[in-house]
């Protein structure tokens, strides 16, 4: 079987990932899975073993082991019956690396990491209004404070881990997001 492509798209809190994943479905046609997202639904379903500890996470900023995420996405990949995925918000740190390599290398290729880069300052603007509708647990300023962290502490190495694989597309992420879009088209566009 041919393996499965991926684009990993990295930023952030707030930065635009899912906005700009939307964007890519529309018009290229991958599908979207985000790490978050599934993280969410399975913290939600009942019966779930992983409820409590995925929880602890989100609202601490902290990164839920590999495993968990990891088993998740591969569960999405296979149900979809589709081969060109875009993975938002994974990995974010050496254990989700190594956690992705081991289980996945043999079975999909990583063509593109697309990194939306943002000011902080942004970053924080945006998820602190959208947290005023948005539900979500981690839309406040003190766990947005230990995303922030977490971010930079430990997903940025990842970035640099893959800029040195000649692998990282970078998109200024401050501008509004048809502007954004027309960056990502350039990148899209050259893989197909
Ligand atoms: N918006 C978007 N683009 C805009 C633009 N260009 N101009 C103006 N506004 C813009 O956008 C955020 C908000 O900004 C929205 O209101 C949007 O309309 C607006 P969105 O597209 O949702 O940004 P995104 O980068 O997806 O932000 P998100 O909050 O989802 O990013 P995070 O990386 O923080 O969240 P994620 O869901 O990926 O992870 C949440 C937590 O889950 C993590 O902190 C962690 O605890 C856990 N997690 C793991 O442990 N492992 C994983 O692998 C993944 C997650
Ligand atoms: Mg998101």
């Amino acid at each position: 079987m041919a393996k499965y492509n991926v684009i990993f798209v990295l930023g952030g809190p707030g930065a635009g990932k899912g906005t700009q994943c939307e964007n890519i479905v529309r018009e290229y046609g991958y599908v979207h899975l985000s790490a978050g997202d599934l993280l969410r639904e399975e913290r939600q379903r009942p019966g779930s073993q992983f409820g409590e500890e995925i929880e602890t996470h989100i609202k601490n900023g902290t990164i839920v082991p590999v495993q968990i995420t990891c088993s998740l996405l591969k569960r999405a990949m296979e149900n979809s019956g589709k081969d060109r995925f875009l993975i938002d918000g994974f990995p974010r740190n050496q254990d989700n690396l190594d956690g992705w390599n081991k289980e996945m290398s043999d079975v999909a290729t990583v063509i593109r990491v697309l990194f939306f880069n943002c000011p902080e300052e942004v970053c924080v603007d945006r998820c602190l209004s959208r947290g005023k509708t948005s539900g979500r647990a981690d839309d406040n300023e003190e766990s947005l404070k230990k995303r922030i962290k977490t971010y930079n502490e430990s997903t940025m190495a990842i970035i640099e881990h893959y800029r040195n694989l000649n692998l990282v597309s970078e998109i200024k992420a401050e501008h509004g997001p048809e502007t954004v879009f027309e960056d990502v088209k350039k990148v899209l566009t050259d893989l197909q």
